[in-house]
């Protein structure tokens, strides 16, 4: 059904009316005004914690924001996604990452003729058997060795969710199993990751969907042609092993279908961290721990599917997100782990939230009357502190952050998490306080500088703060709230997805990259002098071809 275009819907000009007020507000007055705000707008929900309310909006532009939701059908779209509707229209697709993460005992769910369930737990039995016996060393290199060292050959989707995981859940990992990531075309990723292994007892896992993507097929060939050099082809079976939809293709390629491990088309690639493209997170932490992983993902699932709009955390985190963009005019988000294990994870919501949500047309094919996702970036607190917070706080952008932290460490260092914590804290509380003109003037005066020197100074240490941010606890960082952490992101993004009424779920602009640089690169190896481009980029293929 074609939706009504964003901004002539009752519900958006409501918004739009109350934004004219909002928009004067300051978050001082708001929290001055009613000593309860942190409970009222806070929310927790499958181990996690969200406090919201360092935004600039109140009780009514919540309801607003909910009536919004409800028009726009988020209750109704959530359940299609959930009953494997197909509502990847673009490429006539259901999305069943959710199903990936269900219980065995969940209801049975049919799609195409398929029982997805009874498919998924057959692949994680694989999953869990190969990765036992890798860890137990009873899977061996060719020449009798036991594995060492795991290489990921993917990209995109392919590979930023396992190598998130990984890094983050280090502390659950086994210390005799090092796990490497390849996903560069540059042959320096390869380089790097080839010399420090060895072939006798490295793994490679060739992680594609498609197996036809150009980076990850030209790696893998690499791969190949390495191992080969010092053994023979019918060691390959010990050593490769593939993660794909594609049979004929791994096949082609010389692994062997008994060591390949499939997913399925209605697996988006950003969304495929739940299939077996977790399997070097299975052989790093092991089985028991993934399915943990995997059953903090379900918790976060059920609570999306049961709890109302007004209390529902992805539903809540995607609308304040949405009132941020849309009527606070903030063009990127800022995330800020507070986590040093979460240092990719700005990289991996990157791609959620930039490729699920970076579209220009509705689902219907008309051009989206608003602005669309922001851009998602970010960096580890506190290291980001010394870097760009001063634009956050001091430029003329808004920005809002998402604040995200564990309450325990994982390490003894106590004094450390404190003032880890502190700064976290500190930092939302300032964004949101700034320093008025007149505070800092009373700072300087209380430290004895004359009167000019206090005016001349006072601009540039005011701080106009009421910057909004968001900030996400969970106890500790472990594998089930980890899992839940993604998928609240995962369903974040699929609410603004409703809102804007685009498909969460292709990613043309991808596909074209996949195509680009094909005719380039035949000119670069060919004899051709390039003619046919602009000068700019004649003259850089020239430079390049000189240069070989
Ligand atoms: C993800 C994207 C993209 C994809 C990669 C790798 O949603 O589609 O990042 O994951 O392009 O694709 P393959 O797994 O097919 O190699």
């Amino acid at each position: 059904m074609r939706q009504p275009a964003l901004t002539s819907t009752a519900s958006f000009q409501a918004l739009a009316d109350h934004a004219a007020d909002a928009g004067k507000w300051q978050m001082r007055d708001l929290f001055g005004a009613d000593p309860d705000r942190f409970k009222k707008m806070s929310v927790e929900g499958a181990g996690l914690f969200l406090d919201y309310s360092k935004n600039r909006l109140d009780g009514r532009t919540l309801e607003l924001l909910v009536d919004l939701a409800r028009t726009r059908g988020v209750e109704r779209q959530r359940d299609a996604m959930f009953a494997g509707e197909k509502i990847n229209l673009t490429e006539d697709r259901a999305v069943l990452h959710t199903a990936l993460r269900a219980p065995f005992d969940a209801p049975a769910l049919v799609v195409d003729g398929q029982d997805v369930g009874a498919d998924v737990h057959d692949v994680l039995a694989r999953v869990r058997r190969f990765s036992d016996a890798v860890r137990s060393g009873a899977w061996r290199g060719h020449t009798g060795k036991p594995i060492t060292d795991v290489v990921n050959i993917g990209i995109g989707g392919s590979d930023l969710g396992p190598k998130m995981v990984c890094l983050a859940l280090r502390q659950y990992s086994l210390p005799t199993l090092n796990l490497h990531f390849v996903s560069n075309v540059d042959g320096h990723d390869m380089d790097a990751t080839l010399s420090q292994v060895d072939p006798e007892t490295t793994l490679f896992i060739v992680a594609s969907k498609t197996f036809t993507t150009s980076e990850t097929m030209m790696n893998a060939q690499t791969a190949r042609r390495w191992f080969l050099a010092l053994a023979q082809p019918e060691a390959l079976a010990k050593h490769f092993v593939a993660v794909s939809t594609n049979t004929e293709a791994i096949k082609k390629f010389g692994i062997d279908p008994a060591n390949m491990f499939p997913f399925w088309d209605w697996v988006g690639g950003r969304y495929s961290v739940w299939s077996a493209i977790g399997l070097p997170i299975a052989l790093a932490v092991g089985y028991g721990y993934f399915s943990d992983f995997l059953a903090g993902a379900h918790a976060m699932d059920q609570h999306f599917k049961s709890a109302p709009l007004d209390r529902n955390m992805p539903a809540l985190l995607a609308l304040v997100g949405f009132w941020n963009r849309q009527f606070l005019d903030c063009g990127s988000v800022s995330i800020a782990p507070y986590h040093q294990d979460l240092n990719r994870f700005p990289a991996y919501l990157q791609q959620l939230e930039m490729e699920s949500n970076g579209k220009r047309v509705t689902r219907g094919g008309d051009p989206v009357d608003t602005p669309t996702c922001p851009a998602i970036w970010g960096e580890c607190g506190t290291n980001g502190q010394h870097a760009y917070f001063q634009l956050l706080h001091q430029g003329t952008d808004v920005t809002p952050i998402d604040f995200i932290a564990a309450l325990r460490p994982g390490h003894e260092f106590a004094q450390h998490h404190a003032a880890l914590l502190a700064n976290c804290f500190a930092q939302s509380e300032a964004f949101m306080r700034g320093k008025t003109t007149d505070e800092v003037r009373a700072d300087l005066q209380a430290q004895g500088l004359a009167a000019d020197e206090i005016e001349r100074l006072a601009p540039h240490k005011t701080f106009p703060g009421n910057r909004p941010s968001n900030t996400i606890l969970m106890e500790y960082l472990t594998p089930h709230s980890l899992g839940a952490l993604v998928a609240l992101y995962e369903h974040k993004t699929f609410v603004q997805g409703v809102l804007w009424d685009v498909n969460s779920f292709d990613q043309w602009g991808v596909e074209l990259g996949k195509v680009l640089a094909k005719n380039i690169e035949a000119e670069l190896t060919g004899d051709a002098q390039p003619a046919k481009h602009d000068s700019s980029t004649n003259g850089l293929i020239a430079m390049a071809k000189a240069a070989v």
